[in-house]
């Protein structure tokens, strides 16, 4: 097994990526950070690639960053810039994320913590097995939710949700947060992968960019006023309508036969 941060395999349309530090439960070191910057990049800029995965190898997802990385520590023995690092890393990686040009699927393997736990919640569906767990674990060593979570919970659960798992940092089991619609689905840990590549194919043969823009429509709705939301779906829809996908869907349709996607 290699010991690079970021394993990445493909399956036809499908590209995994594995976060692979798993003595530290896969937590982000500035190493993985960059490995895993330009393993996105070269997913969105990979016309071959129609849907992506991300996962964690051995018992963990994620525990957020690495507390005893270099990038924690000051030159002058001071407090670390904790601002900086949420700056220079986690953001762009949330915005990766949210700019994907197909669709991002976590397979949440294990215990997702702080920032590894925001950073599964930003991928476009979460499906977890049912001895994984989300741990707001911020509030623990005085920080607060980063890597998008103030943004993501009180969208996904509503704000006496959001609050209540930020402020105690208690464990949420992945069937609980499924019942409470924080991610998509729980499975036994026996069916995760069957279940995720499964899922990954059915999106990798669906019209990339609709689906892409469906996520970006979704995400700018929500600071919307209603009628600017409905005049921002006229114009993507507009948008796609001169684009391939929606002639070869239509066309496809009418003809009875399995449509050919290829925008992205
Ligand atoms: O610069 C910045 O800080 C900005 C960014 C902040 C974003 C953040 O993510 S802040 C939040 C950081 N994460 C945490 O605070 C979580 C810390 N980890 C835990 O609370 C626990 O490990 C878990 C609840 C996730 C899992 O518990 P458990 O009992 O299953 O495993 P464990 O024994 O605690 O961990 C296994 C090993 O992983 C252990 O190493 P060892 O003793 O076997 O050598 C542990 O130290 C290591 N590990 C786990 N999390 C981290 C870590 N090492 C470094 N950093 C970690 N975050």
């Amino acid at each position: 097994m290699s010991d690079a941060p970021i394993l990445v395999s493909t399956d036809g349309p499908v590209r995994t990526l594995t976060l692979n530090r798993p003595a530290a439960l896969n937590s982000f070191t500035g190493a993985m950070h960059a490995a895993l910057r330009s393993a996105l990049a070269a997913a969105a800029q990979d016309t071959a690639v129609r849907c992506l995965v991300i996962t964690g190898a051995g018992r963990g997802f994620c525990a957020g960053q690495d507390l005893n990385d270099p990038e924690m520590q000051s030159a002058d023995g001071g407090p670390p810039d904790v601002g900086g690092v949420v700056e220079r890393l986690y953001k762009p990686l949330a915005l990766s994320l949210a700019d994907m040009p197909v669709p991002v699927i976590a397979m949440v393997n294990g215990v997702a913590a702080g920032a590894g736990a925001n950073f599964a919640l930003g991928c476009d569906m979460v499906v977890a097995a049912r001895s994984a767990s989300f741990i707001q674990a911020f509030s623990k060593i005085g920080l607060i939710p980063d890597c998008g979570g103030t943004w993501l919970l009180p969208r996904a659960v509503g704000r006496a949700r959001a609050i209540g798992l930020a402020m105690t940092g208690d464990k949420l089991g992945a069937e609980e947060a499924e019942r409470i619609g924080l991610i998509w689905r729980c499975v036994d840990d026996a069916a995760l992968a069957e279940t995720t590549l499964a899922l990954a194919r059915k999106l990798a043969a669906m019209p990339s960019r609709a689906l892409s823009q469906t996520r970006r429509a979704i995400d700018a709705a929500s600071t919307m006023a209603y009628a600017d939301a409905l005049g921002h779906e006229a114009q993507l829809q507009g948008e796609l309508a001169r684009a391939g996908d929606f002639a070869e869907g239509v066309a496809a349709f009418l003809a009875k036969r399995p449509a050919a996607f290829s925008d992205r």
